[in-house]
């Protein structure tokens, strides 16, 4: 049997669609995230084409990571994928106006999530060595600065700075480390953000063309499935119609 591939936020947007790429090409599952009730939608749908195992998780909850992990059945203990997805952004405002407590859930779930699921995974992912892989999915926002983007652009550069130490850490294992870093798609992110504006959601993928979860769920997919010598550092993919902010001015 193949190894596992391990989902973060597997409820929605990235990680749902990865799901189902990974399903379609028959890797077992291991999917994970808040909502039980979306994973079990989503175990039903998808075990026709794979094995399905679900797990209640919340990343941020160090100890909850270890026993879900600890607790695996035996048929998916072989973890050979990794995907880092769980994340969100809050509070698009400027930073003088958010509430402190915003800032704290996105580094608990951006930073200290990804770390805690990592931390639990890297024996197994060791053990799987030579085409294991772990995909954190970053973002634009960790590299290019924009206004609203405070602590959420900055979780998404230590996503970066992370994947590549870790890489080098993990020199020798065979275990390859990827930073995907993708600019605006079309999924429950920015309801999350506004805390829960569908208009504005609507608004800002409106008359233009971002990417889907589809989109990204496919770079994953070619990404872990690479011949086991390559290793893909990082990718940045935006779609066609979406650049890089301007250069702001204060004027009097
Ligand atoms: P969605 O809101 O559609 O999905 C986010 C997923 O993360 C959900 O499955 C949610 O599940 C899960 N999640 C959030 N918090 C937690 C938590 N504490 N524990 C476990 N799971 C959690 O957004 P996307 O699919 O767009 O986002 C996926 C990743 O992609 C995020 O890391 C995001 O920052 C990143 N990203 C998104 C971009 C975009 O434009 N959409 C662009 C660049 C990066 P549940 O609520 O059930 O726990
Ligand atoms: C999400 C992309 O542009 O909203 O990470 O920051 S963006």
């Amino acid at each position: 049997m193949s190894n596992c591939v391990f989902i973060t936020g597997a409820t929605s947007g990235f990680g749902h669609a990865a799901a189902h790429r990974f399903a379609e090409a028959g890797f077992p599952l291991v999917l994970t995230g808040r909502r039980r009730e979306r994973l079990e939608a989503l175990q039903k749908e998808l075990s026709a084409q794979t094995q399905v195992h679900i797990a209640e998780l919340d990343v941020s909850d160090e100890t909850a990571v270890q026993k879900v992990v600890d607790e695996l059945p035996q048929e998916f203990r072989r973890v050979g994928t990794l995907i880092n997805n769980a994340g969100l952004a809050l509070a698009p405002e400027p930073a003088q106006q958010v509430e402190l407590g915003d800032w704290h859930t996105m580094i608990d779930t951006n930073v200290k999530g990804l770390v805690n699921v990592t931390h639990a995974l890297l024996p197994s992912l060791i053990e799987v060595g030579a085409g294991a892989s772990i995909i954190n999915v970053g973002s634009t926002a960790g590299q290019w600065p924009y206004q609203g983007s405070h602590v959420y652009g900055a979780t998404k550069a230590f996503v970066q700075q992370f994947s590549y130490n870790l890489r080098c850490d993990l020199l020798g294992t065979g275990v390859r480390v990827t930073d995907l870093a993708p600019g605006m798609a079309e999924t429950e992110f920015t309801l999350v953000r506004t805390k829960g504006d569908q208009a504005a959601s609507d608004a800002l993928y409106g008359g233009t063309t971002p990417m889907s979860a589809a989109d990204i769920a496919e770079q994953m997919f070619y990404i872990a499935t690479l011949p086991a010598h390559l290793n893909i550092n990082r990718v940045e993919i935006q779609p066609v119609r979406q650049v890089w902010a301007g250069m702001k001015v204060h004027r009097d």
